[in-house]
């Protein structure tokens, strides 16, 4: 209830542009999944961190009278339900949703019957797709989308090697898309890895959508302080057919709906070797716990962290990693298990 809450004041928040009360949202709602069990009383919370005023405010009225009048009043909003409809399309961001919501379009249909609207490549793809991809994909799908992607990787060559990463990876039962790293152990082959990874799942008949996006990496540009930025790795935002019958379980569909596929999005990275313990611990996620865990090691330890490399400041030099553990060790940490970054 709580965490739901949050969620719904950190999105708005977001909306309207004022980053430090989403942040404070988003990261009291991670203190709270990190708790074993659900929070009964108020006063338990007294020595938990990142619980500000206004999050207890909100928490005590949603012990008291079962919900909050501030979240009902912006679930009721018409700009913010506007904006979330919109931004559920995959490739609209809230800065379009705002310039759509502004120029007075409020459903779909009216988007789609604008003259004046151009959509791009990626849009049109979450238009056409929309009841699938805005429906979360379960562990079964997700393992059935490793399946295809290894068949064609293994076509490629037997060393390169798929790792699942992102939610799937923190064992979540759901998620939006299902994240992969694609790499070889030959140095600078990465670079021409995704294109024929594209290139055979084109053939196969199940690529509905590609943005590839060719490597920019570039190590002399290294250490960047931009946090959130996407890193330079190539990489690739697909759409992919799922057949109901790879699924163990079959698809999880809309009541209903007798279809035997579905849209999935699917997104690969494909980093360079001696970058895939940074890229594995960067797409792993939660983007929660990298935020902190960025955090602390420019704060606590005056390092740089984010997904191409560690870099220590006061020694003014690169530290390596092979594996995620090396990572925590650099940065005087213990090893925490990927089910153990949810929050
Ligand atoms: N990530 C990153 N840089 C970004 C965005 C994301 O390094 N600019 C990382 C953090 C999480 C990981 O990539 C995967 O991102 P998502 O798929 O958005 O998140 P998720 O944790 O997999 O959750 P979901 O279930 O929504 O897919
Ligand atoms: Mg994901």
């Amino acid at each position: 209830m709580f965490v739901d809450a949050f969620e719904v004041l950190a999105e708005n928040y977001e909306f309207s542009e004022v980053e430090g009360p989403c942040l404070a949202f988003r990261r009291a709602a991670s203190v709270l999944k990190s708790l074993p069990g659900a929070v009964q009383d108020l006063r338990t919370t007294q020595d938990l961190p990142c619980l500000g005023d206004h999050t207890k405010a909100v928490m005590e009225e949603i012990l008291g009278c079962g919900r909050s009048f501030q979240v009902e009043k912006i679930l009721s909003d018409e700009r913010y339900r506007t904006l979330k409809l919109f931004t559920s399309v995959f490739g609209v961001g809230p800065k379009t949703a705002e310039k759509w919501y502004r120029g007075g379009l409020r459903s779909f249909s009216d988007v789609l019957a604008e003259p004046g609207i151009h959509l791009n490549r990626m849009q049109q793809s979450g238009f056409l797709h929309h009841g699938d991809i805005s429906r979360a994909v379960s562990k079964a799908e997700a393992r059935a989308v490793g399946t295809i992607i290894d068949e064609v990787i293994h076509g490629i060559s037997p060393d390169v090697t798929l790792t699942l990463t992102g939610g799937f990876r923190r064992g979540k039962e759901f998620g939006h898309d299902v994240d992969f790293m694609v790499t070889t152990a030959e140095l600078g082959r990465e670079e021409s890895l995704l294109p024929e990874v594209i290139d055979r799942l084109k053939k196969q008949g199940v690529l509905l959508f590609c943005d590839y996006q060719a490597s920019t990496f570039d190590l002399s540009k290294l250490p960047s302080r931009r946090f959130e930025a996407m890193d330079h790795f190539a990489k690739c935002f697909l759409i992919l057919r799922l057949e109901g019958s790879r699924v163990d379980g079959g698809l999880h569909s809309a009541e209903g709906d007798s279809r035997t596929w579905r849209a999935v999005r699917v997104d690969l990275v494909s980093p360079p070797m001696d970058r895939y313990a940074f890229t594995l611990l960067g797409w792993s996620g939660s983007r929660q716990f990298e935020r902190d865990l960025r955090r602390f090691a420019r704060l606590e330890r005056r390092m740089l962290l984010d997904n191409h490399a560690l870099f220590d400041k006061t020694k003014k030099e690169f530290l390596t990693a092979t594996t995620e553990k090396d990572i925590f060790d650099h940065l005087g940490l213990e090893y925490i298990e990927p089910w153990q970054r949810n929050a």
